[in-house]
Order: C-alpha cells, then structure tokens, then sequence
C-alpha cells in the first residue's frame, strides 16, 4: 500500500490501525529514483548542481520496499553497479524478498580508474583522504568515507569515471595526515594500489566483495 497513493486515508490516520495495516509496511512502496548528475549550472550567479530521474528509462523504478543499497564492481569490469536489498516489514521473511543486482552495462564502454588507497600514518582505510584527478578536461574529486549508506557499506575502492579520457593528467591524494602525493600520467582501465608516503603506485588487488546490509 502506497502511503504516497492513499494520501487522504493516510492523513486521517487510518493506515496506522491494526485492521488496516495487517502486517504489511504502510509506505515504502514509491518507485525507486535513479539519479543522474548533470553537472553543475550557474542561475542568478550561483553554481546549482542539477540531476534528473532516470530510473524509469533505465528500468530501475522497483515498487519494491528497498532498504539497503551497495554500489560494487560485482563483474570487475571497471564500473559500479548497483545491489539493493529489500524490507520484509514485520513477517521478517527476507527469503520472500529477494535483493535485486543492476548490471552496469554503460560503464564499460567508456575509460576508467580505481584506486585502493593504504593509509600508513593515517588510518589504514585511508579514511578522510581527498583524491583530485585531472583527465584532460576533466577534473574530478572523491573523499573516501568510512560510512556510505543506511543499511549497507559501499565498496572501499575508489572509482573514477573517464569517459573517453585515454589518460590521467594527474593525480593528487591528500592523506588524513596531511601528506600530499601527486602522480601524473597514469594509464587508465585498471585499478591502482598506492600506500602513503611511498610514492609509488602498483597494479591493484582483486576487487573485495561488497554486500548491502540485511533487510529492515
Ligand atoms: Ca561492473
Ligand atoms: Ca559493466
């Protein structure tokens, strides 16, 4: 039942009854969004990020009640895709809800970079390290996070898409320490390992596997 739907219903406080309810969640069954970034746009002298839903389009607007969420590179082929478990409401039967798995099948069309970041002085995890890439026109910044998304935990690995780009310009890790490495031409399609105050980057390990968290 759509909280979203029944709204009239929902306002007179009907669907928290147990007759109504029986046992099923009352809401968390709008469609799923999928949000595209678009960049940035200057209105009225101010930068506004810009996304748009695509989820229809792209065949990911699950009615499902989706609770956890990973982004992994479950096939290894250089892009993330997309795991998403679902809330069993209060049966608790997950095996009645099966998680879902987008494959991404864009991503590998187009140039990448991974990054495995080791932290030395810093935290092994690299947790709070600032990564800014230069790929010809594109520039390009992620932060590594120790926490990703209610219910699940993204994949550690840091992923840089290209588009076309054939190379990095370069590559600048700030570390929690406040060690600055920067590293310039570097080949694209593969992932890197880089462990603090080496400078030195090496062919990365097979990707570990990541999961969402278990239903709600
Ligand atoms: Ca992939
Ligand atoms: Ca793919």
């Amino acid at each position: 039942m759509s909280a979203v739907a029944h709204i009239d219903e929902y306002k007179t406080g009907k669907l928290f009854t147990d007759e109504n309810r029986g046992d099923l969640s009352w809401n968390g069954y709008e469609t799923n969004v999928l949000l595209r970034n678009r960049g940035i746009v200057v209105r009225e002298g101010r930068n506004i990020p810009v996304f748009s839903d695509v989820a229809m389009a792209l065949g990911t607007d699950d009615p499902g009640d989706a609770r956890g969420i990973a982004l992994l590179d479950f096939d290894h082929d250089g892009d993330l895709d997309i795991a998403i478990n679902h809330n069993p409401g209060d049966t608790g039967r997950t095996s009645d809800i099966p998680a879902i798995l987008y494959e991404n099948r864009v991503g590998q069309k187009r140039n990448w970079l991974a990054i495995d970041l080791e932290g030395v002085k810093s935290n092994r995890d690299a947790v709070g390290a600032k990564i800014q890439l230069v790929a010809g026109k594109l520039s390009l910044f992620r932060h590594v996070q120790g926490g990703s998304a209610y219910a699940g935990q993204m994949t550690q690995r840091i992923y840089f898409g290209l588009d076309q780009q054939e190379r990095v310009d370069s590559l600048t890790v700030t570390w929690p320490s406040g060690l600055v490495e920067r590293f310039t031409s570097l080949e694209v399609n593969h992932s890197i390992h880089i462990v603090e105050g080496q400078n030195l980057v090496t062919p990365g390990e097979t990707e570990p596997q990541s999961s969402p968290g278990g239903g709600m």
